[in-house]
């Protein structure tokens, strides 16, 4: 029978990024980044909202240090802000950025919470997008100069290392549909940034290795069950090029380093010139996999499902594959109308298991987000959110079950935050921000989720 039981050993964590809580945007040397220019271009973020001040994390880390302790968390999942410790994204580091993540990193150590910290989640130094951004070549060389200068201050005492967070997002949803930052339509540029992306990510940890070689590096990925609509060839076509696209695009460089053949094929439109993707497989320590949602697709006319990465969402971000059909199958949606479907998550790790070389692996990313509201002080009771954290740890135990390396899972996210082009109004959090105040309350979930880690299964 089923246990749903977890080694002692299995990294329960809760995962933020630097852009979403931070805030402190304009203090002690930080420079701009693409995602506070966004911000400021009017119609990308809902009501206008910026990361300028965010859940003020920068000011209140130490305390939201003890909530972690208080939760039981064995480690936190956090990003460096490549602005605030480079503002201009080459040269020399900023002293006090560099502090600030070294203050961070040695409170959580001394509270018992492995720090897990993510180089890129998004926000790129404002100078580096006007010199050409993600699509040209060198900004992958300025990434690895940049994981190599924070890896020198924090590698003695920061084991475990990921390099890029979701690089389908920041390139396609940067360059191609143009919804998220610097806000480019540019299908060509954006493949080339993803590319990038990934050259970068193995740049950076051939540099990161070679300063520490005990040190353990890997990178986090969004993953997706991807299933056709129906039997007809047009729908089976159509998940083969959306899995080529959000799946095999990435893990194919990691693990093989090149792309696989039939998405080149797709591409030969776009000009892409994938020369040098054998830097990208760089032996991985340990693969973070985001997951959310399965995909449900179709090559056949009819009508598309709700876009969700914006509410401005009007392009595709699909290069390859614009005319791909995304079908609404009625399974509950979580209020970002996102499909709940823990069989994804099963589905996702026995597939990376079967079909690529064996690395541990954690849940990097997984949660749900709702426009939830409370007073002031009030607990929430998302029951909703423990229903879907609970049945997608349940598929983590099966898939250990089935011998899936999988050593740990970071809920998203430990705090309400800045959910990009939503702004304020989407909340992911365990804990809930009052933004007004910036007061942290715990909800349901933190406390259900401080059980489960206590007990260690469900
Ligand atoms: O908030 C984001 C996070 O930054 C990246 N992964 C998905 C989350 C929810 O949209």
């Amino acid at each position: 029978m089923t246990s749903f039981a977890f080694p002692p050993s299995f990294r329960f964590g809760a995962a933020t990024a630097a852009y979403q809580i931070e805030g402190a945007a304009a203090e002690d040397g930080r420079g701009p980044s693409i995602w506070d220019d966004f911000c400021r271009t009017p119609g990308k973020v809902l009501h206008g909202d910026t990361g300028d001040v965010a859940v003020d994390h920068y000011h209140r880390y130490a305390d939201d240090i003890a909530l972690m302790r208080d939760l039981g968390l064995r480690a936190y999942r956090f990003s460096i802000s490549w602005p605030r410790v480079q503002p201009a994204g080459t040269g020399p580091l900023n002293p006090a950025g560099a502090d600030f993540y070294r203050r961070l990193v040695d409170g959580l150590l001394e509270a018992g919470i492995e720090p897990w910290p993510t180089l890129y989640h998004w926000d790129l130094p404002s100078p580096l997008e006007k010199a050409g951004g993600w699509p040209e070549r060198d900004t992958a060389a300025r990434f690895a100069d940049y994981a190599a200068a924070i890896h020198d201050v924090l590698g003695d005492r920061v084991r475990n290392w990921t390099t890029i967070n979701e690089p389908w997002c920041a390139a396609f949803l940067g360059y191609a549909s143009g919804e998220h930052a610097p806000g480019r339509v540019e299908p060509a540029a954006a493949l080339h940034a993803a590319h990038h992306l990934l050259t970068g990510h193995g740049l950076a940890v051939r540099a990161m290795r070679a300063q520490r070689p005990g040190n353990r590096f890997g990178a986090a990925v969004n993953l997706y069950a991807v299933s056709p609509e129906t039997g007809d060839p047009a729908d089976a076509d159509a998940a083969r090029r959306v899995d080529g696209m959000q799946n095999r695009f990435f893990l194919d460089p990691l693990f093989r380093g090149r792309y696989p053949a039939d998405v080149l094929t797709d591409l030969a439109p776009y000009g892409f010139d994938p020369s040098g993707t054998e830097v990208a497989a760089q032996p991985l320590d340990h693969l973070g996999v985001n997951y959310y949602s399965r995909f449900t697709v179709s090559g056949l006319p009819g009508t598309a499902a709700q876009a969700v990465s914006s509410p401005y969402s009007t392009l595709s971000p699909w290069v390859g594959s614009e005319s791909v059909r995304f079908v609404a199958t009625g399974r509950p949606v979580t209020g970002m109308g996102w499909e709940i479907d823990e069989s994804g998550l099963l589905e996702v790790l026995t597939r990376l298991h079967r079909e690529y070389p064996a690395v541990p692996l954690h849940i990097t990313e997984n949660g749900a987000g709702y426009d939830e509201d409370a007073a002031p002080g009030a607990t929430v009771d998302d029951r909703e959110r423990i229903a879907y954290i609970a049945a997608h740890l349940r598929a983590c135990a099966r898939a250990r079950e089935r011998g899936v390396p999988l050593e740990g899972y970071f809920v998203w996210s430990l705090l309400d935050n800045f959910e990009w082009s939503w702004g304020y109004s989407k909340r992911f959090g365990l804990v809930r921000v009052d933004y007004a105040t910036q007061e942290r309350t715990p909800k349901a979930s933190a406390r259900w989720y401080a059980d489960v880690i206590a007990n260690g299964s469900l």
